[in-house]
């Protein structure tokens, strides 16, 4: 488990460089699921690239316990009228100019924290993922949740990919197609990494549904990329 990573990283040792990377990219354990076709009946398959345990344990300890430092929060937004307090908490970080319109929520983009940039890096190596912005969920337990979504906003890049990660408990993921009943179900434990490869947000929704047994919390980061200044 990690030991003290400032004192790690005094000695010159980077939790997230490519050295320690071995547990990272089994690619036997992946699902890909990137050929934007049909399975063996005829049903879509949404174009995503699934990476089971692609942070380590020192990584992910590295990012709950900075996660401890940010100022996360639950905003109100408008439903039929109403407002409601959204069932989890966020905070977005990114480029100066990155800043984000999602939900109805106007959100200005906080500088990126150490580790979560590090990630960011990370994902750039491994994948050629670019993002300069990520927005970090926490759900409380498994009453906290989102419903389903594309992340379609206008100020997403055109062709862009959205890198997630999970972290802490354990929850599914549900994939559902805009155009036919076909659903998927995936389960994403801590480490994962889903790629929601460009242009899945057209044809898919996606959820993170209730799981009212669930008590530990999760955190969930997706890293995406913004047109900068869209809203300046
Ligand atoms: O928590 C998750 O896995 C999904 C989060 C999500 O879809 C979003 O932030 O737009
Ligand atoms: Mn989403």
């Amino acid at each position: 488990m990690a030991k003290d990573n400032e004192w790690r990283d005094n000695q010159g040792y980077d939790l997230f460089s490519e050295l320690d990377d071995e547990a990272g990219l089994d690619l036997q354990l992946s699902l890909n699921l990137t050929d934007h076709g049909l399975n063996k009946t005829g049903q879509p398959i949404p174009p995503i690239t699934l990476v089971r345990g692609y942070l380590n344990a020192e990584q992910q300890l590295a990012l709950m316990t900075e996660s401890l430092t940010y100022p996360l929060s639950r905003p109100e937004i408008q439903v039929f009228g109403q407002f409601h307090a959204i069932p989890r908490q966020q905070v977005w970080f990114g480029d100066l100019g990155c800043d984000y319109l999602y939900s109805g929520l106007f959100i200005r983009a906080l500088p990126w924290p150490k580790y979560a940039h590090k990630l960011r890096e990370k994902l750039a190596r491994d994948y050629g993922l670019a993002s300069n912005g990520v927005l970090v969920n926490r759900y409380a337990d498994g009453k906290d949740c989102m419903g389903a979504h594309s992340d379609d906003e206008p100020e997403i890049a055109h062709g862009s990919h959205i890198a997630s990660i999970t972290l802490g408990a354990t929850r599914d993921f549900v994939l559902k197609h805009k155009h036919s009943q076909t659903k998927y179900n995936i389960s994403l434990h801590s480490g994962d990494l889903l790629i929601m490869h460009w242009p899945m947000q057209n044809d898919w929704l996606h959820s993170l549904p209730k799981r009212l047994k669930i008590k530990e919390p999760r955190w969930n980061y997706t890293f995406r990329q913004l047109i900068v200044n869209f809203h300046s």
